[in-house]
């Protein structure tokens, strides 16, 4: 316990983030952290979260290899947590590409007193834990969800590798947002999809988990099964959300929210009253929409929809990525969302070494027979938890999104990375000739809320 009183005291981290100089900074409310906050909170533990990324958002350091960090400098992180003196500092690591942050995170909590007891939790120490906790400064790794996990720790009923309980949703308080500077977020304005129309964005969390298994994800292997929260609680955190911080739009951070149609026309149902426009740009099931569902979408408050289509090819979908999408089931939602008015994006994953390179143009010629505004194609990753990652982690050393880290048996890594930049450059920069009415509602618009020419580079390059 602290020397100034017996109560334990938690600091709870997100790391500065490092990524490509080309890619969009994201500024995001940590959800995962916010919930932790709140089960530590709600059981009279003294906690405080402190977010590297919208504390030190303008903060660069460029590395050699063309990658930036953004965020708070060790220096200050140290400050921060000598100024706060905890018992504990839990940080989150979501991704692998991430995790030498967090690792730098847990050893400036041991330099400024190495009584901490440090906590890493996040996709990446439940994916990986024991190379996790083989650092000599983390003392505790939990595996899965950490609200039940971290409470333990923090009570010392449990230590070291921690495996989670089961979540139940209903029980769980709202994140603790009042424990973070949520004007400097709504301020910054860059949540995860780029055309956000509005000034006021937030993230929000009203499912957990699939029940789905693709096997580049690596969502199901560490989460409980999949989960929704009750209507009426979803629906009074949006209000609360209004009222409290004037939000205009939700960024819907669900892995996959529309698999219970019944429970998700309750929730649009209630939202439609609530005046408040959303998208959910992680990647939408196809399957899960119809008619009805994307009426209702509309006029609920959804501007725009991003189809995890994934590829073109039958047989990869469903030998390969074992995702239950038909691509028929894509030209008719296409339909129905250019007529009433709902924007599509699209996502694609090419380079798998089963795909051929005709296979990989194909996605692009779909995506364009399609007409999508915009599309990310993405290079399979083999992400760490994934089906992917054990079938070939005996074939690479290193995990960079950007590149093609799977050997593929006729095209060279380069080839891929190349055809795959050039898919993404050409289809977001071909929306001029395909729809210019689009190009200017779209670019020009949000060029003219953010004006940066950087900015418009990566809109027209992103993943
Ligand atoms: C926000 C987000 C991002 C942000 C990053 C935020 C950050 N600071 O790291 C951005 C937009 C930048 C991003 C990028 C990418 N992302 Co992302 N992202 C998410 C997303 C949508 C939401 C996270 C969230 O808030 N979840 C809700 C909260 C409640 O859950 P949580 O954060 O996981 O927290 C819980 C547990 O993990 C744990 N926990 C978390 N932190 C801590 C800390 C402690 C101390 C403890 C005890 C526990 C704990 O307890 C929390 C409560 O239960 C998830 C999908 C999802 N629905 O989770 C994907 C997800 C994390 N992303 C994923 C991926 C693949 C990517 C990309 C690689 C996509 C791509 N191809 O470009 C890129 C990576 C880019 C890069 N440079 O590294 C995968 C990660 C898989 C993996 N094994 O790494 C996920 C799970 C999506 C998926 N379907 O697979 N992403
Ligand atoms: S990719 Fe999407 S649909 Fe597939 S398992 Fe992951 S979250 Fe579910």
């Amino acid at each position: 316990m602290s020397e100034n009183n017996n109560k334990a005291k938690c600091m709870l981290i997100m790391p500065a983030f490092t990524q490509s100089k080309k890619a969009m900074k994201r500024c995001l409310f940590p959800l995962g952290l916010g919930y932790l906050a709140a089960v530590l909170e709600k059981e009279g533990i003294d906690v405080c979260v402190l977010d590297c990324i919208v504390e030190g958002y303008n903060t660069e350091v460029s590395h050699d290899d063309g990658e930036i960090t953004f965020g708070l400098q060790d220096d200050e992180i140290k400050k921060r947590i000598r100024e706060y003196n905890p018992d504990f500092v839990g940080v989150s690591c979501l991704l692998s590409r991430q995790a030498h942050n967090a690792h730098r995170v847990c050893g400036i909590a041991k330099d400024v007193n190495k009584s901490i007891r440090t906590i890493m939790g996040g996709c990446h120490p439940s994916a990986l834990p024991e190379a996790v906790i083989a650092d000599p400064n983390v003392d505790n790794v939990v595996i899965g969800e950490g609200e039940g996990a971290i409470l333990a720790i923090v009570k010392g009923e449990r230590s070291g590798m921690v495996r989670s309980d089961d979540i139940s949703l209903e029980k769980l308080p709202w994140p603790a947002r009042h424990l973070l500077p949520m004007e400097k977020y709504i301020g910054i304005n860059m949540p995860t999809s780029v055309f956000s129309p509005s000034n006021r964005v937030t993230q929000i969390e009203f499912t957990r988990s699939c029940p789905f298994n693709c096997s580049f994800c690596a969502t199901t292997q560490f989460r409980a099964g999949y989960r929704k929260r009750e209507v009426n609680d979803c629906l009074a955190e949006v209000k609360f959300l209004k009222n409290k911080y004037r939000i205009e739009e939700l960024d819907i951070i669900d892995s996959n929210f529309i698999v219970d149609k019944v429970w998700v026309k309750q929730l649009l149902t209630g939202l439609k009253e609530l005046g408040i426009s959303w998208a959910n740009p992680g990647g939408i099931w196809v399957g899960g929409l119809d008619e009805e569902m994307l009426h209702l979408m509309k006029e609920s408050g959804c501007y725009q929809l991003s189809l995890a289509v994934e590829s073109s090819t039958p047989r990869i979908l469903k030998d390969i990525i074992n995702k239950p999408t038909k691509l028929d089931m894509v030209k008719p939602v296409v339909d129905i969302c250019r007529k009433i008015g709902i924007d599509l994006h699209a996502f694609f994953i090419c380079g798998f070494p089963e795909q051929t390179r005709e296979e990989m143009n194909n996605d692009y010629r779909f995506a364009k027979e399609m007409g999508f505004t915009s599309a990310s194609f993405n290079i399979i990753s083999p992400l760490p938890g994934s089906r992917i990652y054990e079938k070939y982690m005996s074939e690479f050393d290193d995990i960079d999104l950007r590149k093609a880290s799977i050997p593929h048996p006729d095209m060279s890594r380069g080839d891929i990375e190349k055809l795959v930049e050039k898919f993404n450059r050409s289809f977001n920069s071909s929306l001029i000739y395909r729809n210019p009415a689009m190009f200017f509602k779209k670019y020009v618009s949000t060029l003219l809320r953010k004006p940066s020419f950087n900015l418009l580079k990566k809109l027209f390059n992103r993943q």
